[in-house]
């Protein structure tokens, strides 16, 4: 194994790129004054101990990271509807700065865990001085809601080490199903919004006649 500063650069060099681009999106619609399917933005390159956990789970050879291990960088796209989801994959798959290698749809095929959101899986150019190098990374976009759930479970996860006692699985599994309905709910919410403004600029143009 080379050494890790060196096989980690080009990812974290790629995570900071795309954090900027896809940030950059969100401003171009709060530019235009319209809603953003875009929330916010994260990203992280994987500690190197994660790395290790994951390649030793999965057995994973060191020597194969870059080919077999997809979420070495990682970026995360936050919004506030479930329709939102499918807004941002359409940008990304319109954009010709990368090629999407994959997609996994674990909204329509959530996770037995529950786990929810829409994961895209790019090949990434990053430009050095030694040429160019293109690295896998894996972009999650889901709601806030999903996000809440993915965090919570994550970090009790840590604690117990994928292994929940059958009582706490149960719950987690309930309380995924809570966050769902609570996108549903806004989603509806919203399109109510949305058809009211829409009568009420009807009836404002009527009124102009
Ligand atoms: P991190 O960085 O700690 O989040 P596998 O692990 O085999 O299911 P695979 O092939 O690596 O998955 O790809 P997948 O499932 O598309 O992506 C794995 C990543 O999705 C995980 O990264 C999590 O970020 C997220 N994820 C998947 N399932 C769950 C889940 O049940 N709960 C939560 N909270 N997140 C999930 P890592 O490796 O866990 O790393």
């Amino acid at each position: 194994m080379e050494h890790w500063d060196d096989f980690l650069a080009p990812y974290k060099q790629a995570v900071e790129e795309l954090k900027v681009k896809l940030k950059g999106l969100r401003n171009e619609f709060e530019r235009d004054h319209v809603h953003s399917p875009i929330e916010f933005v994260t990203g992280r390159v994987k500690p190197i101990v994660s790395i290790l956990d994951k390649a030793a789970q999965k057995n994973i050879p060191l020597d194969k990271l870059a080919t077999e291990m997809q979420d070495i960088a990682g970026l995360r796209m936050m919004c506030q509807f479930v329709d939102d989801i499918t807004k941002v994959v359409e940008l990304l798959r319109a954009r010709n700065d990368f090629e999407i290698v994959e997609e996994r749809n674990y909204i329509s095929h959530k996770k037995v865990s529950g786990y929810r959101s829409y994961h895209v899986v790019l090949r990434y150019p990053v430009q050095t001085i030694h040429g160019e190098k293109k690295i896998l990374i894996e972009i999650q976009i889901r709601t806030l809601a999903m996000n809440f759930w993915a965090t919570i479970e994550h970090s009790l996860n840590y604690k117990y080490r994928g292994d929940f006692p059958e009582d706490i699985r149960v719950r987690l599994q309930r309380a995924a199903e809570a966050a769902f309905l609570l996108d549903e709910e806004m989603s509806q919410i919203r399109l109510e919004i949305q058809e009211a403004q829409r009568v009420f600029s009807r009836k404002k143009d009527k009124s102009k006649d």
